[in-house]
């Protein structure tokens, strides 16, 4: 996949997010030289296991956590300075050096403090007008990006001149105060604070500003391997996934180039990080949905035994059945070459597993996720049973020491979807994963 000199690779979600895409970031590392985040924020709560030990990053590439290797904040990311220092001492403080791998690019819009009041308020907002709340994590991520969009953010290059800074954050400030005081029912921001602040920031976040787009080519013409680490999943694209109840930015592959500065051609690999059942937090539809609360049931052994709960806000994570359907969906606008299927073990022990292959729509028979929540949210699936396996899969490493019915179901899925599958893993653990040849 990236073994060869200047391949690289893109790891994408392709369902809701939350698939093991920090895992296998990790664990693709062992031959990249470069890792880069290319959209979201500290939204994203991707979790490594090495040696039994747990970290979650936010922010910083799951790269970080192999000495020697360079991250890269692309310009597609929406940064909080504020998170990402709390998240360099942190990592720090376990002995992982940072601030000598990490390059931040100057073009990142900023994420400050009234965005995270914007993005509550608005939640508080939906729900007083009578509508479902998106469920949003509530860093700040929709309003921030909202700035980028209409051209007023301040960005990181803006932290290089305190005057320029003050001047455009004095306006900035006006206008989502006035938003907050006059039509949120939130009180305003302190200029003084926010700015003193940033300001603080500046000088510790200097060293690490860099033109990440040159220093990407750069490293691509020298024959480096880079990785480009998608966060949260297809089906929270703002454009592709299921509109409203989605993220603020493209979480497809093909947002990987834009996102970081570089050309569509220099990705070569797009891996499609996919679990071996459906999860989702925060609202919107979900068609292969169970309930996930009832103990005895499949969807409450999904819940439990995989630990869905949210890393960032400790939500529980909604469970359902493999959906093949949003899967062929999700292929098709990422270009997906291979699928990594995570949690397979997870699945061990259910008697029966029901797949999804498409819905019911209207009275008419569709074999791939339509577009937006209106329709998703009327799709009936229609399912195919399998059989289930009860020996346990963790920690197997072989493709041949899986049992048949379980090899059985990466089959269909694969047929189903139209996307061969490269990897298995078989626990949080860097070490259990099954490479197919
Ligand atoms: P936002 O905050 O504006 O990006 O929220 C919009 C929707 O995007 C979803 N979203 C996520 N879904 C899964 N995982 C995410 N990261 C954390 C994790 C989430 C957590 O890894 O567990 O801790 O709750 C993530 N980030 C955003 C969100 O739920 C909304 O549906
Ligand atoms: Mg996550």
């Amino acid at each position: 996949m990236n073994s060869t000199k200047g391949r690289n690779v893109v790891v994408v979600g392709t369902q809701w997010g939350d698939e093991g895409k920090g895992k296998l970031v990790d664990w693709l590392t062992e031959s990249a030289q470069g890792v880069v985040r290319f959209q979201g924020g500290h939204n994203a709560g991707h979790t490594l296991v090495i040696n039994g030990v747990k970290t979650a990053l936010n922010l910083i590439p799951s790269g970080i956590m192999r000495p020697g290797i360079k991250c890269y904040i692309g310009n597609g990311v929406v940064l909080s300075t504020e998170q990402l220092f709390k998240e360099i001492d942190r990592l720090e403080a376990i002995g992982v050096e940072v601030r000598s791998r990490l390059r931040v690019s100057e073009a990142c819009p900023l994420i400050l403090p009234f965005h995270a009041a914007l993005d509550a308020a608005r939640e508080t907002g939906r729900e007083t007008a009578g509508s479902e709340r998106i469920g949003t994590t509530g860093k700040g991520i929709g309003p921030a990006y909202e700035d980028k969009i209409a051209r007023r953010a301040l960005r990181v290059q803006d932290l290089k001149h305190p005057e320029r800074f003050a001047e455009k954050l004095r306006v900035l400030l006006d206008l989502h105060n006035h938003i907050l005081t006059t039509y949120l029912n939130a009180p305003a921001i302190d200029f003084d604070t926010v700015y003193a602040s940033a300001m603080h920031d500046a000088e510790k976040l200097k060293p690490m500003m860099a033109d990440v787009s040159r220093e990407l080519n750069d490293a691509h013409q020298a024959g480096a391997n880079l990785l480009f680490e998608g966060a949260q999943g297809t089906l929270l694209d703002i454009d592709h996934g299921t509109y409203p109840y989605v993220t603020s930015s493209n979480c497809v592959a093909g947002n990987a180039a834009a996102g970081s500065g570089v050309g569509p051609g220099m990705l070569h690999y797009i891996l499609g990080i996919t679990k071996a059942y459906c999860t989702r937090v925060g609202g919107g539809p979900f068609p292969t949905e169970l309930d996930w609360e009832k103990p005895g049931t499949p969807g409450y052994h999904m819940s439990t035994v995989g630990a869905e709960k949210g890393v960032v806000t400790g939500r529980s994570r909604r469970c359902g059945w493999f959906d093949a359907a949003l899967l062929k969906r999700s292929a098709q606008v990422n270009g997906l070459t291979g699928l990594c299927i995570t949690k397979l073990d997870v699945l061990d022990g259910l008697e029966e597993l029901l797949l999804c292959t498409g819905y019911e729509l209207d009275g008419a028979h569709t074999d791939i996720l339509p577009m937006g929540a209106d329709d998703i949210s009327r799709c009936k699936p229609v399912y195919e049973r399998l059989e289930g396996w009860t020996q346990s899969t963790v920690g197997v490493t072989r493709y041949e020491d899986l049992p048949p019915a379980a090899r059985l179901y990466l089959q269909r899925i694969e047929h189903v979807t139209g996307v061969p599958v490269a990897i298995i893993s078989t626990s949080p653990d860097r070490d259990h994963t099954i490479m197919m040849q």
